[in-house]
């Protein structure tokens, strides 16, 4: 009885073989039928409609709805008309003529900044400022730059920290503070809305407080150009020393970059610079599963956790944004496995071992807003088949009878009960730009927050 069996195929013959197979399989990847990005467009617009009618039918005037008990939600007890104020520029790239003028009824008529509540000063900035100056430079009603104006003053009182970095909260009537354990995220990303109140009202106490307190947080970085992940802003110390790329920091970074585009102002573009070198010198991380930016002590550099997840999914765009396709690239590609693991992706993973550390799915923008600037950078039809393949994600687990819903876990898919805002702000704002035609919204002469509301470049600031 033999104990091995013979090779069936010569060593020269299983490599034939194996380039045959090659072959077979790169052919079957290129006989792949193109996305076709008309009716993929077609149909995100469709389930934006979708999404918008549920909320008009069991919202409206709310700030959010809950899509499974089809209740609404308001932040803070009192309606700020969070999805109306956020999807307006969405309906209005989208062509629903009709329903953005009756948000846009609705926000002028209805919505007051005169409440007694205290908001974060960060969330009502990106959403609400963000949403109504885009809102306003797309009609041209001064009504939405009024309403601007009017929660840019009752926002203003946050700044008045000994540091110049704003507190976290703020009361709309009030102007008192609270909530000095802040962190670069919360800090860092106001200087779009702040800086647009300024050029659009001739009012330069906006920008020149925004651009104060992100100044302020940039000359707390370590030796390493590293930030934290929490400061106080009354003593200026920092609270925790990790230095990631994720939620806490993220958008900071992101703001350097486009502060520097949006107002050609040369001193955001010297700390982006800095910046983003030293992200690259210490947190990237090449793990056998893909290249990573992982988290590290900032005084030391020392790697304390290889933790990405949804929210640090942004940095593909920002990377490709700032003119390094490379990275960029190759950081959607780890973002892309990400999502394939279970086939969404989940709030955060252990990239070098590949397990998952939080489950949940909050229906986040960011992997789709990366495809969107890679494919618009290099015009490569992976980022059209990623597209698809998030948005048919979206519709098998996310979807309701009431719009969408973010998941309470991505192993089990068991839904949750919330759409949030940026949903439709951003998850499927971007979505569409990634299909539609380029003439719908030319990138190069806007720049978006952070929320997805594009601001028009149009002034120069030194
Ligand atoms: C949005 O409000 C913004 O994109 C913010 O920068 C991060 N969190 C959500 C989306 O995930």
């Amino acid at each position: 009885m033999a104990f091995f069996s013979p090779p069936l195929y010569s060593r020269g013959m299983r490599l034939r073989i194996a380039a045959v197979v090659l072959l077979l399989s790169a052919q079957t990847i290129l006989a792949a039928p193109p996305v076709d990005r008309a009716a993929m467009a077609a149909k995100v617009r469709a389930e934006f409609l979708h999404s918008w009618k549920a909320y008009e039918q069991y919202a409206w005037g709310h700030d959010e709805l809950r899509p499974i008990s089809k209740q609404p939600r308001d932040w803070y007890g009192q309606s700020l008309l969070m999805t109306p104020v956020d999807s307006l520029d969405t309906l209005l790239l989208m062509g629903f003529h009709d329903e953005a003028e009756k948000a846009k009824t609705l926000i002028v008529d209805r919505l007051s900044f005169d409440k007694d509540i205290s908001v974060k000063v960060f969330e009502v900035t990106i959403r609400l400022l963000g949403g109504l100056l885009s809102g306003y430079e797309m009609t041209g009603d001064p009504r939405l730059l009024h309403l601007a104006d009017d929660l840019g003053t009752r926002l203003l009182p946050a700044f008045n920290s000994p540091t110049g970095m704003p507190y976290m909260y703020v009361n709309l009537r009030t102007g008192k503070t609270s909530g000095a354990r802040s962190n670069p995220a919360e800090i860092g990303t106001l200087i779009l809305e702040f800086g647009t109140l300024s050029k659009l009202t001739h009012k330069p106490v906006y920008f020149d407080k925004a651009k104060r307190a992100i100044v302020e947080l940039y000359k707390r970085r370590s030796k390493l150009d590293l930030s934290g992940e929490e400061i106080d802003v009354e003593t200026g110390a920092w609270v925790s020393k990790a230095s990631h790329v994720g939620g806490g920091i993220d958008s900071y970074y992101e703001y350097l970059l486009k502060c520097s585009r949006l107002f050609n102002d040369s001193g955001c573009a010297s700390m982006w610079k800095t910046t983003i070198a030293a992200l690259n010198k210490h947190l990237a991380d090449e793990a056998p599963s893909g290249f990573w930016y992982g988290e590290v002590n900032m005084d030391s550099g020392k790697r304390t956790a290889s933790e990405f997840g949804a929210l640090h999914a942004f940095l593909p765009a920002v990377l490709v944004l700032g003119g390094d396709v490379k990275r960029g690239r190759r950081l959607e590609e780890s973002c892309f496995r990400m999502w394939t693991l279970r086939g969404i992706e989940p709030e955060v993973l252990d990239y070098r071992t590949m397990t998952i550390k939080e489950p949940g799915y909050q229906l986040r923008p960011e992997i789709v807003e990366s495809a969107y600037y890679l494919h618009h950078a290099t015009h490569d039809p992976r980022y059209l088949m990623m597209g698809q393949t998030f948005f048919d994600a979206l519709v098998t687990h996310c979807r309701t009878d009431a719009g969408y819903t973010t998941l309470k876990s991505v192993v089990t898919m068991e839904k949750s009960d919330l759409m949030p805002s940026y949903f439709l702000a951003e998850t499927l704002k971007y979505l569409y730009l990634l299909f539609a035609p380029e003439s719908v919204l030319d990138l190069d002469k806007v720049v978006f927050n952070t929320e997805a509301h594009p601001l028009k470049r149009t002034w120069k600031v030194k």
